[in-house]
């Protein structure tokens, strides 16, 4: 069983390759070539040459995107013994097992940077590394999976079409299947909140319970405002990110509020009013300290997610010191021949 405790982040992992310290004389050509690279909209590859700093970033965000995806997968499953039919349950199957590849998909994009996914799911497991907040929340109702696939996938595509285009092309080319996917995700949320609102009255209340819950959660997915936002400089000139936090989350209320209203639903939020001047949606105040709380550890499911990977990790060791003995065996059977 791989049992090194280093951080991912901070260089511990195994493959993590040596650089000398950014803007040495002798790394002026290379940085120098990989500001072309950016300014041209050429992709950064694996094999090239790149600021230390911004590999650890790259490694942050994508590994932590790719816990999201797994821890992700969490709540949805808590439905797949309950969807009211099999045609659901199928659906849900399906859209439960992306969730699955995607994580995969960005686990290998942040391994092409030299970190393994052992000192990646370590870091998640000692939580050194995050994921998203909005899957710290729990799913009391069907129509909660309504809520994931509508507002959740919603703001996931919101935020990751920018990522097909991110400076580094590994997570750019990861992106492009993963939003086509999410994409489907999001219209059966729709397609399961479109048969609630239509229905019966516990139906439709439902259907509003669900999106009372997971409005103002969905709208904290994009990060903290631009103001307090500690990365988005200099991802930003990175190209790793390509819009603010607050410029997405006002892409989310802006698509989102037209779509409530064709559901007949109402956003819980008082102040939601259309701007003419901006041709935008004012909304209300996001209650920051719950984003905090939840971040750091203290939301509603946050405590049962990890045990949920912490388990996972301690019954998957088996497999791990499978695969590890099947691989020395070939190797052992190469050199012999
Ligand atoms: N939750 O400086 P910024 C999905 C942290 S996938 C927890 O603005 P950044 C699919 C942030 O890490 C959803 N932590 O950070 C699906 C940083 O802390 P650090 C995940 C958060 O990176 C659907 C600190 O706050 N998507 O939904 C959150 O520039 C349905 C300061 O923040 C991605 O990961 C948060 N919400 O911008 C699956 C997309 N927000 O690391 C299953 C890729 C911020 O310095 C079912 N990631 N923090 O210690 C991104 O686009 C960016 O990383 C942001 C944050 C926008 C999330």
């Amino acid at each position: 069983m791989h049992t090194n405790a280093t951080s991912a982040t901070e260089g511990g992992a195994s493959k993590m390759p040596e650089q000398a310290p950014e803007h040495s004389p002798e790394q002026a050509p290379e940085q120098a070539r990989f500001e072309r690279q950016l300014d041209q909209g050429i992709p950064i590859e694996s094999a090239d040459w790149m600021p230390a700093a911004y590999r650890k970033t790259l490694i942050r965000q994508i590994s932590q995107h790719a816990h999201s995806e797994i821890v992700g997968m969490l709540p949805e499953g808590n439905w797949l013994t309950r969807a009211p039919t099999l045609e659901r349950k199928s659906i849900l199957l399906a859209k439960v097992q992306d969730e699955a590849g995607h994580g995969l998909y960005l686990y290998s994009a942040a391994e092409t940077l030299g970190v393994t996914r052992d000192a990646m799911t370590l870091d998640l497991l000692a939580r050194r590394a995050k994921y998203s907040s909005i899957f710290n929340y729990p799913t009391l109702s069907w129509a909660d999976i309504g809520a994931i696939g509508w507002l959740v996938d919603g703001a996931a595509i919101i935020n990751q079409i920018p990522l097909c285009h991110c400076s580094y092309g590994p997570y750019a080319r990861a992106m492009v299947r993963i939003c086509k996917e999410e994409s489907f995700h999001q219209r059966q949320g729709f397609a399961i909140m479109t048969v609630l609102a239509r229905g019966t009255r516990e139906q439709q209340e439902m259907a509003q319970d669900a999106l009372n819950r997971w409005w103002w959660p969905v709208l904290m997915m994009f990060g903290p405002p631009d103001h307090e936002s500690t990365n988005s400089d200099q991802s930003m000139r990175w190209g790793i990110k390509l819009h603010s936090n607050d410029e997405l989350r006002q892409r989310m209320v802006d698509q989102t509020v037209p779509q409530a209203q064709f559901l007949g639903l109402s956003i819980p939020d008082e102040q939601l009013a259309w701007n003419e001047a901006r041709g935008r949606y004012d909304y209300g105040e996001i209650d920051w300290d719950e984003f905090r709380r939840v971040v750091n550890g203290d939301g509603p499911c946050n405590e049962e997610r990890l045990a949920a990977r912490q388990r996972a990790w301690d019954e998957g060791a088996w497999v791990r010191e499978a695969l590890k003995a099947h691989a020395q065996k070939q190797a052992t059977a190469v050199a012999a021949a």
